[in-house]
C-alpha cells in the first residue's frame, strides 16, 4: 500500500525555528528500516520565502489544503507531518472545501493544549495556538486570512484528548460550543477512549481525521517537541491506541506535528513519529 505523505518543513506558525524538520528525518529514517506492507510516497513542502512570515504561512496552508482536498477525492488515505501544528488549518480545511456537508467530517484532536485561541485572545501570537477557533468557524479578521476555507467543523464532530495547559478563553470557547474534552488527568484507558471516539465519530461522519500534536505525549517519552508539558500520556499507550484504530475505515488521514529535534533525547521522538507511523498503517 502507497501512502500518500506531505512533509511540511515549516515553523512559521510557531515560535521557534527547530520544528521543520520532522518528515526529512522520518524520510530517512524509513529509508533506513522499512517494516512491510507499506510504503510513503513523499512530497516536501517548503515555505517560499518570499514575502514577510505571514504572507508564507497563508501560502502554505492554501498548497497543504489543496493536497488533502486531493487526495481525499482519490480516495487515498494520506499523512502529514508538520512543522507546527499550523498545519491543521490546511489539511482539515482542505477536507471540509471537498465535501458537500462539513458535517460528514469528524477530528480527533490529541494535544496538551487547546489550540483554541484567536489573535484576540492568544498571549503569545503563535498561530499554531489556534487551529480549533478557526475550524470550529471562531477565526477573527486576522486568523481568518490564515484558513484557507470557509467551512466548519461541527462542534459535535470533534474531540480533544490529553488536554493539561490552557488559557481560560480558549476552554470557554470550547466549553460553551459543548465540545468534548478529555483531560489528560481523565484518561484511565486511553486504547479503549481512541477507539470509542472513533465509534461515535464513525455513526455520524463519513471521514475521520486524527490530528496529533506530540505534545500529548509525556515529555519523558516524547522529549524532542516544541512545548513540553509534564503528567501527559505515555508514548506505549498512544502507539497502542493508534494501532487498535488502524482498521477503522473512515479514517481518512493522520497528522503528526511540533516535533522539534534540538529537544530530542537520542533520538527518542523521531523514533516514536516512526512507530506512530507503523502502528497505524503496516499490515
Ligand atoms: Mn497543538
Amino acid at each position: 500500500m502507497i501512502i500518500q505523505s506531505l512533509g511540511v518543513t515549516s515553523c512559521l506558525g510557531g515560535p521557534e525555528r527547530q520544528c521543520g524538520y520532522a518528515a526529512e528525518m522520518l524520510r530517512s529514517e524509513f529509508a533506513r528500516s522499512r517494516k512491510g506492507g507499506f510504503e510513503l510516497q513523499w512530497h516536501m513542502l517548503h515555505p517560499d520565502n518570499k514575502g514577510c512570515k505571514e504572507q508564507q504561512l497563508i501560502r502554505l496552508n492554501t498548497v497543504i489544503s489543496q493536497y488533502s482536498a486531493q487526495c481525499l477525492k482519490q480516495n487515498r488515505p494520506f499523512l502529514i507531518v508538520g512543522g507546527d501544528h499550523s498545519c491543521a488549518l490546511g489539511t482539515w480545511g482542505g477536507i471540509l472545501n471537498t465535501l458537500d456537508n462539513p458535517k460528514k467530517l469528524g477530528l480527533i484532536w490529541l494535544d496538551a493544549h487547546l489550540d483554541a485561541h484567536t489573535f484576540s485572545t492568544s498571549p503569545s501570537g503563535n498561530i499554531h495556538g489556534m487551529p480549533v477557533a478557526a475550524l470550529l468557524g471562531f477565526a477573527d479578521k486576522k486568523l481568518a486570512r490564515f484558513y484557507p476555507s470557509n467551512q466548519a467543523i461541527e462542534a459535535e464532530n470533534i474531540k480533544m484528548i490529553g488536554i493539561r495547559s490552557y488559557e481560560d478563553k480558549e476552554y470557554q470557547l470550547l466549553k460553551q460550543l459543548e465540545v468534548d474534552i478529555t483531560f489528560a488527568d481523565q484518561i484511565r484507558d486511553l486504547p479503549q477512549l481512541l477507539s470509542s471516539a472513533v465509534n461515535q465519530l464513525s455513526q455520524r461522519c463519513e471521514f475521520i481525521g486524527i490530528s496529533i500534536d506530540l505534545d500529548v505525549i509525556d515529555p519523558k517519552d516524547a522529549p524532542g517537541v516544541e512545548t513540553p508539558v509534564d503528567d501527559g500520556i505515555t508514548a506505549e499507550a498512544l502507539i497502542k491506541s493508534i494501532s487498535v484504530i488502524r482498521n477503522q475505515r473512515q479514517i481518512c488521514a493522520i497528522e503528526i506535528s511540533e516535533f522539534n529535534p534540538e529537544n530530542d533525547v537520542n533520538n527518542k521522538t523521531l523514533q516514536l513519529i516512526k512507530a506512530l507511523v507503523d502502528a497505524f498503517y503496516q499490515h
